[in-house]
């Protein structure tokens, strides 16, 4: 694992040299080519992005996975046609990204052709954000909706064992005259990540995160991890419905994909795999089917009526400004991280 994060001035990496680093990190540890760039750009996009619970953190378990022989770096995804706007695709026990990439033209040629589309993804490995999946779509005029399922550590309303996985969505709309809208979240309290992270950094999660393994309450990030679980978000008032999104988010990548369900990912006889083995459905929209003629310009009075209203950011917005300050200026790594990627890559 990492070591912890140094309190050394951070060192500025350009967007691209990081993401040929990573490149040959993936390439070292047994991927393909294909994997690795499309691995590579992705993971490099969340550090640029400031999404830090699946930026660079994340590589020592996509090694692990990749050492350990869970995951197939190499894997040859297939795709069929389950009708004229459904596309199901196997991923062949590889990651997701690049079975998603292998299709995803095919898919947005169906939303265009028939208004929507989707498109079910099976034995796939999906260890990062859901927002650079969903983004794209909405720079060309499309609106998507992507859900993923995990592993086991999110604990039903009430209950007393984890089924759930942290279970991200994200949505992504067009927006006039501006950069798209994207949310992007997880069912749970917190993305497991950021319990991890908080774990090493030695703060406390906060409370109505997650139980300890007797069930009690526990703002102990350590707890979480030892035979504890995150609750589903929604808070003490609402914690019910955070499940009902966690159970849906089951049935769509999972029931409805051919995916594992997170309590079904069973890593066990492969110690050091990180990635869960489990399943992703994309819907995609073209939003012109709506025929009001007026899609983008709508949505983007509807953002000025919420700023207006009070609500002094968008989702997307911090990521975007994120996104804009690592480019100019380089994306901030710690150094003692930095020299870690560099020995994983043989560098
Ligand atoms: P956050 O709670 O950090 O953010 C969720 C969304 O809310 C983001 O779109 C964020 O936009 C937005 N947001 C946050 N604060 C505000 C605010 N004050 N006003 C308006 N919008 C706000 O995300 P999570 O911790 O739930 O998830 C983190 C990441 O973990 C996600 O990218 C998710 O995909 C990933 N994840 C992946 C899993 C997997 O299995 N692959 C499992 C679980 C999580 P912004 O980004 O601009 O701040
Ligand atoms: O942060 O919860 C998480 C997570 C699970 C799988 C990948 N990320």
């Amino acid at each position: 694992a990492f070591a912890q994060t140094s309190t050394t001035a951070a060192t500025p990496v350009a967007f691209g040299d990081l993401v040929a680093l990573l490149e040959r990190v993936f390439l070292r540890h047994g991927t393909s080519e294909r994997v690795a760039a499309i691995l590579a750009e992705n993971c490099a996009s969340c550090e640029r992005d400031g999404s830090t619970s699946h930026g660079v953190f994340r590589i020592p378990g996509y090694v692990g996975s990749l050492k350990s022989g869970w995951v197939d770096g190499r894997a040859e995804p297939t795709v069929e046609e389950a009708g004229p706007a459904f596309l199901r695709v196997d991923a062949a026990n590889g990651f997701a990204q690049p079975a998603f990439l292998a299709a995803r033209d095919r898919l947005v040629g169906m939303a265009r052709a028939s208004g929507v589309a989707v498109m079910a993804i099976r034995n796939s490995h999906h260890f990062s954000s859901l927002w650079p999946d969903v983004e794209p779509f909405a720079r060309e005029g499309l609106v998507a909706l992507s859900f993923v399922n995990s592993f086991a550590c999110v604990v039903p309303p009430g209950g007393r064992s984890a089924v759930y996985g942290t279970n991200p969505m994200a949505f992504a709309t067009p927006v006039a005259g501006g950069d798209p809208m994207v949310f992007d979240q997880a069912a749970s309290s917190m993305a497991n990540g950021d319990v991890r992270i908080a774990a090493r950094e030695g703060h406390s999660i906060p409370p109505g995160s997650g139980v300890d393994r007797d069930g009690k309450p526990t703002t102990d990030p350590k707890a979480v991890l030892d035979g504890g679980a995150l609750l589903p978000f929604g808070g003490q008032s609402g914690v019910h419905k955070g499940g009902s999104i966690a159970f849906m988010i089951e049935v769509l990548a999972a029931a409805l994909t051919g995916g594992k369900f997170s309590r079904e990912v069973d890593w066990s006889a492969h110690p050091g795999a990180e990635t869960p083995c489990t399943g992703q459905l994309f819907i995609v929209i073209d939003p012109e089917r709506g025929g009001t003629g007026a899609f983008a310009d709508r949505v983007a009075g509807l953002i000025g009526d919420v700023k207006e209203a009070g609500q002094d950011r968008m989702p997307g917005e911090r990521r975007y400004a994120r996104r804009a300050r690592s480019l100019r200026d380089g994306i901030p790594l710690d150094p003692a991280r930095l020299a870690e990627l560099r020995a994983l890559a043989g560098d």
